[in-house]
């Protein structure tokens, strides 16, 4: 079929590390979707496309048809070989980014022919704001994790400033300054945010900082979220951004079915179990959990009895799980699906954005276990504000596993979690309603027409 002729033109710049360009490229797909005469040019590294790209379930008919199309930029190394991200992958990246990004989209309005109207971004890549200035045209950037941490990132000089004050350092570690943060404390904070004394701050550290100074800029902040998960926070965003847009949750409004890849027949393994008999295991994109509190964990399945299916990054020490384990351990599980499973009871999780949406519309109560960023800040969200999951932070013992194991599948406590999510999951499933017969369906959909504006007025 013809497809209609270009005559807007996004650029896209995406944050290759850890689960940062999938729901950008989702997002993308779903404008895409609705602005059929938009081209859409998306750069990340090699490494990234190739494995946002060919993970798609898309045909190659509708391949040859999308009008999203991969360019690849350097990664700051010399032959684009960056393997695991480390701290130093990450700098070289940023280190060459800006420059690489100059020269991509440059060759982009080349070969569409069309001048690029509009960029969407990583909400990371604070200079997209500049290039868009120079430009003169919009700059949507997208917060990929959540309402909370991206306010306190907002108040980082504020913040700094508070505890800058030897006076309240010693008195108050709260942070009952900021709207709906009274029960959270300075320790709960996103890295980067607080910079401890005798350090300065790392190119990483200064990026934040700058994306803080430089949102209010953007002529709308997007993010992978609906507005009751936290509709305080999320109206408080609303008076600072020009727009402060709720999407999501992607895995709902995705216009292309979500990843069920699954090479190793999880859903089968899980059909097999009893109800809300397994544990789902999983620590994201980018944690390697240290072999000590891996093996801790297993003690206390053993201990438990519970089944469990484990995603499993590390190192390759599979006589830690005997067969007398009732488990299974995947290198991949298609975790949207996993989660929506009538089998699973709990989720394992080190608190990723993504994971803890997914976890959201499967109903699935969490065990937390955070490890960086905006992990301590999500756990203490999802123990404290929304009462949906249990916390083990830390140096955590067999003790602390088996406590909260027991308090999510066995006691009264989980009852209480799975009543308060199931609400959560309602609210999630209507903020993405489309309904022919209400104007613009559900808040993420009314948010989405706002987006659709910006993008095509470009
Ligand atoms: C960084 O998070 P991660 O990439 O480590 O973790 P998540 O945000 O939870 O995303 C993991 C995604 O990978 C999918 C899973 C999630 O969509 O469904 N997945 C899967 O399908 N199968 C598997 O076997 C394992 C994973 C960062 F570390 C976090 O702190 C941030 O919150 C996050 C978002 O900015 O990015």
């Amino acid at each position: 079929a013809p497809t209609d002729p270009t005559t807007r033109h996004v650029a896209v710049l995406a944050f290759p590390f850890g689960t940062h360009a999938a729901p950008l490229l989702t997002l993308v797909r779903d404008l895409s979707a609705a602005a059929p005469d938009a081209v859409f040019s998306f750069f990340s590294t090699s490494r990234s496309n190739k494995s946002l790209f060919s993970s798609s379930s898309s045909s190659s008919e509708e391949e040859e048809n999308s009008k999203v199309v991969p360019y690849d930029i350097g990664d700051g190394t010399r032959d684009g070989s960056a393997a695991a991200p480390t701290i130093e992958t990450v700098d070289a990246f940023l280190n060459a980014v800006t420059g690489n990004f100059e020269r991509g989209l440059v060759e982009a309005e080349k070969v569409v022919g069309v001048k690029i109207g509009c960029l969407v971004s990583d909400a990371f890549f604070w200079f997209a704001g500049e290039m868009a200035g120079e430009r003169r045209i919009p700059w949507v950037p997208l917060w990929t994790s959540g309402p909370r941490s991206l306010l306190s990132h907002f108040y980082t000089d504020h913040i700094r400033r508070r505890f800058e004050d030897p006076e309240h350092n010693k008195e108050d570690q709260t942070l009952n300054f900021l709207p709906g943060f009274s029960s959270f404390r300075v320790t709960d904070l996103p890295l980067g945010i607080i910079i401890p004394p005798g350090k300065s701050e790392s190119p990483f550290d200064i990026m934040l900082h700058k994306m803080a100074q430089t949102l209010p800029k953007a002529n709308a902040v997007v993010i992978n979220s609906f507005h009751q998960i936290d509709s305080q926070i999320s109206t408080h965003l609303k008076t600072q951004f020009h727009k402060f847009l709720n999407l999501g949750p992607f895995t709902l409004t995705n216009t292309k079915p979500n990843n069920e890849y699954d090479p190793n027949n999880c859903l089968e393994w899980l059909s097999r179990q009893n109800p809300r008999s397994v544990v789902y295991i999983s620590f994201g994109s980018l944690v390697v959990p240290h072999a000590d509190k891996v093996a801790i964990l297993v003690e206390a399945l053993k201990e438990s009895g519970f089944s469990f299916l484990w995603s499993y990054r590390g190192e390759n020490n599979t006589t830690l799980f005997e067969e007398t384990l009732n488990g299974k351990l995947v290198s991949w599980a298609p975790q949207v699906e996993v989660l929506k499973h009538p089998s699973v009871g709990a989720f394992v999780t080190h608190c990723g954005w993504n994971s803890i949406l997914e976890s959201i519309v499967g109903g699935v109560p969490m065990i937390c276990c955070p490890f960086f960023g905006d992990q301590m800040m999500n756990m203490r969200t999802i123990e404290d504000v929304w009462g949906i999951g249990v916390g083990v932070e830390g140096v955590a013992s067999k003790h602390d596993f088996l406590k909260a194991l027991r308090s999510v599948l066995v006691e009264e406590e989980g009852k209480g979690m799975r009543e308060r999510i199931g609400v959560m999951k309602k609210l999630a499933y209507e903020a993405v309603i489309v309904d022919d017969n209400v104007v613009d369906g559900g808040s993420s959909r009314r948010d989405f027409n706002d987006l659709m504006e910006i993008i095509t007025k470009g």
